[in-house]
């Protein structure tokens, strides 16, 4: 996965200014999950399809997290100074050079799907739309403005749900679906991968807003206590609550496309994380 990510960014001509190229390789590169791009590759060979057609398809999505990521840690959102184990890029590059590293990447991205050899052009089209969703006026742009922005009487259970969806969720069904339609799923299949999409979503965000509550940023590679000051599932239910409702949305994602696939098997084991066993 590396390999190719590092192929598909594109390098400094000799001689130019390389700010821009070393600051996007950092912010890609570093030490994250690639948990977004390993789903779209086990979503296609779910349907039946080879897991290795949909890799460009899950480079993109690693790029957009990535440049949603650079975007996140700013001073003027989280203002976070460590990521993936690694001082955040406006730390390292500056304010400037990280706000268009996340242009880049998220340019890139696009790039990537339209370059894409083994995706029909079809998928490929389709893909590009989803992506725009994910990304724009009902996914993580907006789902991000409401985390800096809601007022506290927004953030009930209803209000939180939502926000998780777009913040969270909605990339991930997305990375999902079009996995899966890169394998020639079926309407049907496409379904289930959202469904289950929804509940990895919503519970990958409970334990990220649990592992910010009680893992040391040793183990995270991230700032500590960055949610302090908003409120979240955490906030509303309380750790025990919490745990039992990552392990219902479990459930419910094993039971949205079945216990024996390797995608479930996959997201157990990302859940089951060593930081938050007791
Ligand atoms: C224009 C791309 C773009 C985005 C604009 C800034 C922004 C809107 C959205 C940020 C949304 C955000 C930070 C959501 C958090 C999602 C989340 C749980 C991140 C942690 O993901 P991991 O654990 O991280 O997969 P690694 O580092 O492992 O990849």
């Amino acid at each position: 996965m590396n390999d190719r990510l590092r192929e598909l960014l594109p390098t400094a001509p000799q001689g130019a200014n390389d700010v821009l190229f070393r600051a996007a390789a950092e912010a890609l590169l570093g030490r994250g999950k690639r948990v977004r791009p390993v789903m779209t590759m086990l979503a296609c060979e779910h349907v039946g399809g080879r897991a290795i057609d949909a890799l460009d398809l899950g480079c993109a999505v690693e790029m957009i997290h990535s440049a949603s990521l650079v975007l996140d840690d700013l001073p003027c959102m989280d203002n976070a100074t460590l990521r993936r184990g690694a001082p955040t890029i406006h730390i390292s590059h500056g304010e400037d050079a990280a706000i268009l590293v996340a242009i880049a990447l998220l340019n890139q991205a696009y790039a990537a799907v339209l370059d894409a050899r083994t995706i029909r052009p079809e998928v490929k089209l389709a893909a590009l739309r989803n992506l725009t969703k994910a990304v724009g006026f009902d996914g993580l742009s907006q789902g991000q403005i409401r985390d800096l922005r809601d007022t506290p009487d927004r953030r009930d259970e209803n209000g939180l749900r939502q926000l998780n969806h777009q913040k969270t969720s909605a990339l991930f069904i997305n990375a999902l679906e079009s996995g899966g339609a890169v394998g020639g799923a079926t309407a049907d299949q496409i379904r289930s991968l959202a469904s289950f999409g929804e509940a990895i979503g919503f519970a990958f965000q409970l334990r990220d807003d649990l592992m910010d509550a009680v893992v040391s940023s040793e183990e995270t590679g991230k700032d500590e206590r960055q949610d302090a000051g908003k409120i979240t599932f955490l906030d509303l239910w309380g750790e025990e609550r919490l745990r039992a409702a990552i392990d219902e949305s479990l459930e419910r994602a094993r039971e949205a496309i079945g216990p024996d696939s390797s995608l479930s098997r996959y997201a157990e084991r990302l859940m089951r994380n060593a930081h938050l066993e007791r």
